[in-house]
């Protein structure tokens, strides 16, 4: 039987390239460090997840988050485990997570590092009561070493300053995906190990697919060429696609994601006219750029429908963006269709 790769083994034969390669190599010791301590916190999450009912952690919590949404008390329960995990091992400067409205500063009791960690702990919580597949999304940025004490602003990179981002799957199997910039790999937890093991690298999204994920209850909202683009989906082999095309909505952005990195596919959230002013549902910093970078990491593509999400500049913390990600020649197709339709 193939010798199964732990997480840990991977993670430390990076850290090894990285200092046999003369420090060009891909993961530092404290990134290592850091990655471990993520997929700890997400094997107690996964823990909480899967008791449901039986561990008292259903249901709604008394408060709202910053997103002014209702909290869940796994959201809650999620975001204290990340935080408990990660706050005294020295490296991690701060963190930021979608359930807090500031940023979380290291407490002085503890050594600070130079990495910022951010967090969606709990994605598509909706989900949680149903028996839906959930997620934790984490992105991982390097603080300014120049810079003062950290603030809000130094999070605010662009999504393309990433050094690791990744999910952790809560659905029949509990799977961490994860790049640091070399490519995609996947990590099934082995329960009766208690660890993560290897199942897949060099992840590759297909460049086509004949399936889209979007919330089409919005259809009368969108901008034209979002429209046009489900249109012709639709129309299939007898209209200008001339293929017939399947839909799938989990909405959950996690899942969603993780069945295209499997095999394939396109995913919309777009800017609708309901509330003009909001670029979109999700949020750039927590959910479009780490799943942006992971999709590219595989050869895929993800774009706002105008521009390329890792590229944009953060100017707040929990700002959300339109996202369109997945096979490279459909996000590039109905970036042609914004573009043809600004000309
Ligand atoms: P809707 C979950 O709440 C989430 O943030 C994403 O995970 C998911 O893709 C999206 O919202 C679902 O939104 O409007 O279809 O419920």
């Amino acid at each position: 039987m193939t010798q199964r790769i732990s997480l840990t083994r991977y993670l430390i034969e990076k850290q090894r390239g990285s200092q046999d390669a003369g420090g060009q190599g891909t993961i530092p010791p404290q990134l290592r460090l850091l990655l471990e301590v993520v997929a700890r916190a997400c094997k107690s999450i996964s823990l909480a997840v899967t008791k449901g009912a039986l561990g008292g952690v259903l249901g709604a919590a008394e408060s709202e988050n910053v997103q002014g949404e209702i909290q869940k008390k796994l959201d809650i329960i999620a975001n204290e485990v990340l935080i408990e995990a990660n706050e005294w091992g020295g490296h991690l400067a701060a963190m930021a997570s979608e359930e807090m409205e500031g940023i979380y500063t290291v407490p002085n009791r503890y050594p600070q590092g130079e990495y910022l960690l951010m967090f969606d702990p709990l994605d598509g919580s909706s989900n949680i009561d149903v028996n839906v597949s959930i997620g934790t999304i984490f992105s991982v940025l390097v603080k300014d070493p120049e810079g003062p004490t950290v603030s809000e602003q130094d999070f605010l990179q662009a999504g393309h300053r990433q050094v690791a981002a990744g999910y952790c799957i809560y659905g029949p199997q509990t799977t961490l995906v994860l790049t640091v910039g070399d490519g995609v790999a996947m990590f099934t937890l082995d329960r009766e190990q208690g660890s993560f093991v290897l199942t897949q690298e060099n992840v590759r999204v297909p460049e086509d697919t004949q399936e889209f994920a979007v919330n089409m209850s919005n259809m009368r909202h969108w901008a034209a060429p979002v429209k046009r683009y489900i249109d012709e989906c639709l129309e299939g082999k007898d209209g200008p696609r001339g293929k017939d095309f399947n839909m799938r909505w989990i909405a959950s952005m996690v899942a969603d994601v993780h069945r295209i990195l499997t095999r394939g596919g396109i995913f919309m959230y777009p800017w609708d006219k309901r509330e003009p002013g909001k670029p979109g549902k999700l949020r750039l910093m927590y959910e479009a750029n780490p799943m942006g970078w992971l999709i590219e990491q595989a050869g895929g593509a993800a774009s706002t429908g105008t521009e390329r999400i890792l590229d944009i500049q953060p100017t707040q913390l929990h700002q959300r963006v339109s996202v369109v990600l997945g096979s490279k020649n459909e996000v590039e197709r109905v970036m042609r269709y914004h573009a043809e339709h600004q000309g």
